[in-house]
């Protein structure tokens, strides 16, 4: 008997994403991904539940853009994820466009925000207000998933739709909407930016951002499924030469924070 085919369930998304990202940024380019790590997959289980899991990358840029990035893991009914990350360039105090949509087998699994540089009134003036009307209106669908790990808490903002929902017809319809949404806010935002100049705010925005890809880096949720299924020396390349690079291309010199 043939398997029973797995509804493909975050490639709308990113095709949705990818034509966003080309209508609205003029200046979008080629982001280099390190060889080896464009497409990756293995044979993953065993017996009855045996099955391929891939990997896909798909990086990009902008002048304001340091690196618009994501991976696309399909796993059939075991395992489906987005990871979409968007991280400016350190000469605007842009939040960072964080989007981790997680399928597994017993439910989904959804972080969406534009993750914060800084805790301010300003700062949340100008980066969470505008924003707050969008969030109250999908968290009516979305509630808060609960149970999240404490130390993430600074990296998020007052607008973080952190759900669980079991359904799929949820995530084709609530989720995507609210991906829209938060995509859409996110790159008025981007046209906006003007960049910063003074010194103290740019060592500021530098320290912010470097915690953050640290963070991110260091306490990856997916380290342990991208060992299981890829091994070790390709998961810790994939995250500090790929996924959470910035340490990585400082210390190459291929980035140049302003100063
Ligand atoms: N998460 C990533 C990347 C992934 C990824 C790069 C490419 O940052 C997938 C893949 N996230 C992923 C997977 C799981 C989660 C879970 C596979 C399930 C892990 C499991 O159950 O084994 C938000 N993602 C999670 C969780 C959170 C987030 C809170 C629950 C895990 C837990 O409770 O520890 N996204 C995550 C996060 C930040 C973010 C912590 C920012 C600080 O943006």
């Amino acid at each position: 008997k043939a398997p029973t085919p797995v509804k493909d369930i975050y490639t709308p998304f990113w095709n949705y994403a990818t034509s966003v990202l080309n209508a609205r940024l003029p200046d979008l380019k080629a982001y280099p991904i390190p060889d080896g790590f464009e497409h990756k997959e293995a044979m993953v289980g065993k017996g009855k539940r045996a099955g391929l899991v891939t990997t896909d990358s798909y990086a990009y840029c902008t002048p304001k853009l340091r690196q618009i990035r994501t991976a696309h893991v399909q796993g059939g009914t075991q395992l489906q994820v987005l990871n979409f990350v968007m991280f400016p360039g350190m000469q605007y105090d842009l939040p960072f466009f964080g989007a981790d949509l997680v399928t597994l087998p017993g439910g989904h699994l959804i972080a969406l925000d534009m993750q914060p540089l800084f805790h301010t009134d300003d700062y949340r003036a100008k980066y969470s207000k505008p924003l707050e009307e969008t969030f109250k209106s999908h968290q009516l669908n979305l509630p808060w998933g609960g149970d999240f790990p404490e130390e993430a808490a600074r990296f998020f903002s007052p607008n973080f739709l952190w759900s669980r929902p079991s359904e799929d017809e949820v995530v084709e319809t609530h989720v995507f909407g609210a991906f829209k949404d938060y995509l859409n806010k996110y790159l008025d935002f981007v046209e906006q930016a003007e960049p910063v100049t003074d010194t103290e705010s740019l060592a500021k925005i530098k320290e912010s951002q470097i915690a953050y890809l640290k963070y991110r880096a260091e306490k990856d949720p997916a380290r342990g499924m991208f060992l299981r299924f890829y091994g070790e020396e390709w998961t810790e390349e994939y995250i500090h030469g790929f996924l959470f690079d910035l340490e990585r291309k400082i210390e190459t010199g291929e980035y140049e924070p302003p100063s």
